[in-house]
């Protein structure tokens, strides 16, 4: 025991907070840049922007606390639909994201990845996004996994389509079809599932996000917008899923 001490007392404050059942992936849908936008009579990229350097301090507090996956809910399919204007500007964030924030994301050994339909994306924005995946690919650190033209109901769908094509071919049994073989064919195949889902904004539903994946996931929501959530509220979930686990843990 007296062997654990100082190892201990080395550790930061943040995490002797919260010692034990760290989530292991957390998920966050980003809502409400647009309304903090409106509130403040702003247009509603001036919300994506502050949204975007908020990502930032996320990031950071995730690996301080000790996640390994964090999944971020960028860019929905049902999100083609907004204005031409607001979709060009959404498309020029990764690009301005890894400008300002990139050299930061290799220094704390982040990994970046993604989830989601990426061919369907623009050049540029495509283009920044490889760059940032091959700056950050033998980084071991938090995977910061970007979902991008991301739908839940179109990535089963998909899962369908190409197990059905392996049946076709002979090169798998109907009856050997079982969820583990189901979650191979995800975009989450090689992750663990989400252990807490984060959504600001007050909305309380999923949103076509990860819906086979957030079957046993904590949720936790909280009416604070998205360019107004930081390091604490982030924290607070943390703690929040802590309280919960010990709470049912004992049984
Ligand atoms: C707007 C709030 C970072 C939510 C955050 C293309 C919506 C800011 C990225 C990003 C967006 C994506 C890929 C990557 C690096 C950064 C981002 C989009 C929107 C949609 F490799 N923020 N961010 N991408 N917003």
């Amino acid at each position: 025991m007296s062997i654990r001490w100082p190892f201990l007392k080395r550790k930061k404050k943040s995490i002797t907070e919260i010692p034990d059942n760290i989530p292991n992936h957390v998920a966050i849908i980003m809502d409400g840049n647009g309304r903090w936008a409106k509130q403040r009579g702003l247009p509603r990229i001036a919300g994506h922007k502050e949204g975007m350097d908020v990502v930032r301090d996320i990031v950071i507090a995730a690996t301080e606390a000790g996640v390994k996956v964090l999944t971020l809910y960028a860019f929905s399919t049902e999100n083609w639909r907004r204005p031409k204007s607001e979709v060009d500007f959404l498309m020029k964030l990764p690009k301005e994201f890894m400008h300002i924030y990139l050299p930061e994301m290799i220094e704390k050994n982040v990994k970046i990845e993604t989830i989601g339909e990426l061919t369907q994306l623009p050049d540029h924005t495509l283009k920044a996004i490889v760059h940032a995946k091959e700056k950050t690919k033998s980084n071991d650190g938090l995977i910061l996994n970007f979902a991008l033209n991301y739908g839940s109901r179109h990535e089963i769908v998909e899962a369908v389509k190409a197990i059905s094509t392996q049946v076709n071919q002979g090169n798998l049994e109907i009856e050997n079809i079982d969820e583990d073989i189901f979650s191979s064919y995800l975009y989450t195949k090689n992750m663990c599932e989400p252990d807490l889902l984060i959504r600001t904004s007050g909305e309380i539903r999923l949103s076509n996000f990860l819906l086979w994946q957030l079957a046993y996931t904590e949720l936790w929501f909280t009416d604070v917008l998205w360019p107004d959530f930081n390091e604490e509220l982030f924290k607070k979930a943390l703690v929040d899923y802590h309280t919960r686990k010990r709470r049912y843990g004992g049984i």
